[in-house]
């Protein structure tokens, strides 16, 4: 039997009676018991009738079910597609469709509203609650605790990540077996993970940060988690003093600082405090290092690489930088238009080549051939330069992208949906500096000639269509929307006009 992932992440654990898993309630799990569930979860997918290559959708909340459900997976060769807790049925629609989903786990309370879909798509749908209980729980409960691992080749998918995309159609990243386990293995080295290591893990499991490198990296390592359901300073404050490390996207450690019992005291005990996902402001890393004495490690990752390039472990944590490529990753900066690799100290677009870089995206094979070139090198559209010392900065975005709270959202996306609103002739929607999120969406509309535009009615058509976090914060209405000479929309100069908006209290 051969199966990469399974082989290095789950099968050494089998039987072993550590903790991996603490849960919010004071229960623990065994690797054991986890191991025993993911081998019931894996034979109701072949109760189901799901063969290798099925994609499983998944949109439930985090728990330890919701885990065990993606080791199954993994067990069972079926490919893994987690999906965001705060999608509406409107985008799940297209998720559904898109993945051409074989089975489809949503939560108990949204089961009627996702039946329609499930059944147009041909699609078998089952539920799981955040407390473990559901159909699908029912089913797994009645199947047997060993399973033989199905074959995996290093090539074959083990998840599929979707990612927004600027056209506003997003896209689905085809992650192999060898790019989740190459990544797994090069981070439990550079960041010294041991079985010793309890992760503080707060992150959701639907993206790539809380799934694949939390869980993985303490998978591989053999340590445990402390395995909250969200990110609440209270139990954070209150469970750090049982972990080792902790993960987090910037708005975890600037709400952390926001609380005076965050100390030197209180974090004395940790190895290391990882951040990614959005950029970490170098005053937020200088604050941290003031209150607690621990330089933040920055690392830089996306959906379609996983992790690419990290700060060392010993050495200089530079604020602002995210370090050098982890083993195995090549990095250059090229020119934007002719991608010819430019000298140290230039600004252009990062690429990147390794074993972590994904396959392409789910049935788009234009759009992979746009980002992806022959040579195996993807152009990952961060702007950014490589210093005199080899750290690499992220110093910009080629792409029209907004980051808010470690949540990417495409402001076509936003703007196509405005657009469509009754009273709007047309829209630009721009991410303004937020001290909470790191940046906030700020819609601006200008309304058709002589029509008011009905604000609330838009705010609740949002609230029906759009997940929460990508709902625009603020909206202002405008003449017009300013524009070069060539018509196209001037964003920066909205960005200006509009920053300042959020102050500390906008949450
Ligand atoms: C929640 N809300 C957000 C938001 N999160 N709004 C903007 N940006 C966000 N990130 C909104 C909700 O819709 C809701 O709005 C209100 O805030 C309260 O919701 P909540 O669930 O109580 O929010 P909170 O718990 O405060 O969540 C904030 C957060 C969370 C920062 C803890 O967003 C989070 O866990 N972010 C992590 C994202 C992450 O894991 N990214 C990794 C991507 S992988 P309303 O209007 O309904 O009141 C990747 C690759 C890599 O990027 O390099 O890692
Ligand atoms: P996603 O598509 O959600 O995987 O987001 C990936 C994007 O997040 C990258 O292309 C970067 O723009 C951004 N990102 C991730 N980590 C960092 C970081 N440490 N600093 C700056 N940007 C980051």
């Amino acid at each position: 039997m051969t199966n990469p992932l399974y082989n290095a992440l789950f099968a050494p654990h089998q039987g072993r009676d550590a903790p991996f898993l603490h849960l919010d309630d004071g229960r623990s799990i065994s690797y054991a018991d986890f191991l025993a569930r993911a081998a019931q979860y894996a034979n109701a997918f072949a109760v189901l009738g799901l063969s290798p290559g099925d994609r499983v959708a998944v949109h439930v909340q985090k728990s330890a079910e919701a885990l065990t459900l993606y080791a199954g997976c993994v067990q069972a060769g079926v490919v893994f597609l987690p999906l965001n807790t705060a999608y509406t049925p409107t985008e799940l629609d297209y998720f559904i469709a898109d993945s051409g989903a074989a089975l489809f786990v949503c939560d108990p309370q949204e089961a009627d509203a996702l039946a329609p879909i499930a059944a147009r798509e041909g699609c078998i749908l089952h539920t799981l609650a955040g407390d473990g209980s559901g159909s699908l729980t029912d089913l797994v409960d009645r199947q047997p605790t060993d399973f033989t691992t199905v074959a995996r080749a290093e090539d074959d998918l083990a998840a599929l990540l979707y990612t927004s995309g600027t056209t506003g159609r997003s896209k689905g990243a085809m992650l192999t077996q060898r790019n989740l386990l190459s990544n797994a293995q090069a981070l439990v080295g550079v960041w010294r993970f041991t079985s010793d290591d309890v992760l503080l893990h707060a992150l959701p499991i639907f993206h790539s940060h809380g799934l694949f490198v939390a869980t993985n990296v303490m998978l591989l390592a053999g340590g445990s988690m402390i395995f909250l359901p969200r990110f609440d300073p209270e139990t954070v404050l209150r469970r750090l003093p049982e972990a080792t490390a902790m993960m987090g996207v910037p708005t975890f450690y600037t709400r952390l600082l926001d609380d005076p019992r965050f100390t030197a005291d209180l974090t004395a005990h940790m190895r290391v405090f990882i951040s990614g996902s959005a950029p970490l402001l170098a005053e937020t890393h200088t604050r941290f290092y003031a209150r607690t004495g621990h330089h933040i490690l920055e690392r830089y990752g996306m959906t379609e690489t996983s992790m690419n390039t990290s700060n060392p472990y010993d050495g200089a944590r530079r604020a602002g930088t995210v370090g050098f490529p982890l083993p195995g990753v090549e990095v250059k900066v090229c020119d934007p238009a002719t991608g010819a690799e430019l000298p140290r100290g230039e600004i252009g677009v990062l690429e990147v080549r390794g074993p972590n870089v994904f396959k392409g995206y789910w049935r788009m094979p234009e759009k992979t051939r746009e980002e992806l070139r022959e040579d195996g090198f993807f152009i990952t559209g961060d702007l950014s330069l490589i210093d005199d010392q080899g750290y690499v900065q992220i110093v910009g975005r080629g792409k029209d992208l907004i980051i808010s709270g470690g949540y990417n959202i495409y402001p076509k996306e936003i703007e196509l949906f405005l657009d469509a609103q009754d009273g709007v002739l047309e829209s630009a929607v721009v991410g303004v500096p937020c001290p909470d999120f790191g940046e906030s969406v700020v819609a601006v509309l200008v309304p058709e000639p002589g029509r008011t535009i009905d604000i609330a009615a838009i705010e609740a058509a949002a609230r029906r269509d759009i997940a929460g976090f990508k709902r625009p914060r603020r909206i202002e209405v405008v003449d017009a929307l300013p524009r070069n000479t060539m018509g196209k929309v001037q964003k920066n100069q909205l960005r200006d006009r509009y920053a300042g908006i959020f102050t500390p209290t906008d949450g």
